[in-house]
C-alpha cells in the first residue's frame, strides 16, 4: 500500500497525518451500472479517498442511483462540480424541463430532489489537498494554484448561499471568453465556472473556445489544449481532471486526465493519484456499453 503524508494547507503547514493515496474516477455521467461494476473491481479498504471528476449525472440512464451511491460513500468521496452538475442546479433553480437529451427527470421526481440538489450545490469547484488539485475540466494559465482555490471559493459561496437560484441563471453563456482580474459580478463568474468545468482549448493568452470537442491535434487555428500553453501558472502542480472524451487517459508528470469515455461506449478508469508519477496506475478500467 502507497502512503503519503496529508498536507494540511489550509493553515499552512503539513500535519503528520498518515492517509492513504486518493483513488481518481473519472466522469461517470449517469452511468451507475459502470460505477458498481468498478468499486467491486477496486476492492477498497473503507479509508481509501475517491476522488470523482464531476460530471456525475446527465445522458446516462441512472443518474439519480449514481448521485445516491456517492453520497452514500460519505466523507471519503470528494466530488468537483462539472458542467452537468451545474446544468441539473441550473434546471432545479428555474423549474424549467430538461433539454430533450438530458437524463435528469428521475433526480427532478424523487421524493427528496430538494436533498439531493443540495448536495450538489454543496460540493466544491475545485479541490486541493497539498499536492494535487482536483478540477472538472482545466484551470486558465494565468491562474497558479492560490488564485484557482480563491476563484473556486468566491463561487462556491454564491452556491451555497441564500441566492443561488438567482445566481445560476446568471451563469449562463460564453461571455466573456476572456479573464481579467478587473471583471466583476456575473461576468467574472461566468468565466470562472466556465473555465473549471467547460474549458478544452484557450489560446496562449487564455481566451477560451467552446465549439471544438475534438482530439487535441484538432485544436482550432490560434487554440492549443488548456494544459499546453506556455508557461502556465499551475505548471507546477498536479492537476487531475475529466471532461473531455476526445483526449482520453493521460497520464504524465503533471497532468491526470481521467475521463475515457464511459457514456459513449468507452470505459470508466479508476487511477491511483500518487505523488509520484511511476506510481500513477491504472487500478482497475470497466466497459461502458454503448447501449446501456
Ligand atoms: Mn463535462
Amino acid at each position: 500500500m502507497h502512503y503519503v503524508v496529508k498536507a494540511n494547507t489550509v493553515s499552512g503547514f503539513r500535519s503528520n497525518v498518515i492517509s492513504p493515496v486518493p483513488i481518481g474516477i473519472g466522469d461517470i455521467q449517469g452511468c451507475c451500472n459502470a460505477l458498481d461494476r468498478l468499486l467491486i473491481k477496486l476492492e477498497l479498504t473503507k479509508e481509501t479517498p475517491l476522488w470523482f471528476t464531476g460530471d456525475l449525472v446527465n445522458r446516462g440512464p441512472t443518474s439519480l442511483a449514481v448521485l445516491r451511491r456517492i453520497i452514500g460513500l460519505g466523507e471519503r468521496a470528494v466530488t468537483v462540480l462539472g458542467n452537468h452538475d451545474i446544468h441539473l442546479l441550473a434546471i432545479a433553480a428555474s423549474g424549467n424541463r430538461p433539454k430533450h437529451n438530458d437524463t435528469l427527470d428521475e433526480i427532478l421526481a424523487a421524493p427528496d430532489a430538494i436533498d439531493l440538489i443540495d448536495w450538489l450545490r454543496y460540493r466544491p469547484l475545485a479541490y486541493y489537498d497539498g499536492w494535487r488539485l482536483l478540477v472538472h475540466a482545466g484551470v486558465l494559465p494565468q491562474w497558479n494554484i492560490d488564485v484557482t482555490l480563491r476563484l473556486a471559493r468566491e463561487i462556491e459561496t454564491k452556491l451555497r448561499g441564500k441566492d443561488w437560484k438567482i445566481f445560476l441563471r446568471a451563469l449562463r453563456g460564453n461571455e466573456p471568453d476572456t479573464w481579467h482580474n478587473s471583471l466583476q459580478g456575473e461576468a467574472r463568474a461566468r468565466v470562472v465556472v466556465n473555465a473549471m468545468t467547460r474549458i478544452r482549448f484557450c489560446d496562449e493568452h487564455g481566451r477560451m473556445e467552446f465549439k471544438a470537442k475534438g482530439s487535441p491535434n484538432t485544436a482550432p487555428s490560434g487554440f492549443m489544449p488548456w494544459f499546453d500553453v506556455p508557461q502556465r501558472r499551475s505548471a507546477d502542480t498536479l492537476v487531475v481532471f475529466g471532461h473531455w472524451a476526445a483526449l482520453g487517459l493521460v497520464m504524465n508528470n503533471s497532468l491526470i486526465a481521467l475521463d475515457s469515455g464511459c457514456i459513449w461506449g468507452g470505459k470508466l478508469s479508476a487511477v491511483r493519484l500518487d505523488v509520484t508519477p511511476e506510481n500513477r496506475v491504472i487500478i482497475a478500467q470497466v466497459d461502458c456499453s454503448k447501449k446501456r
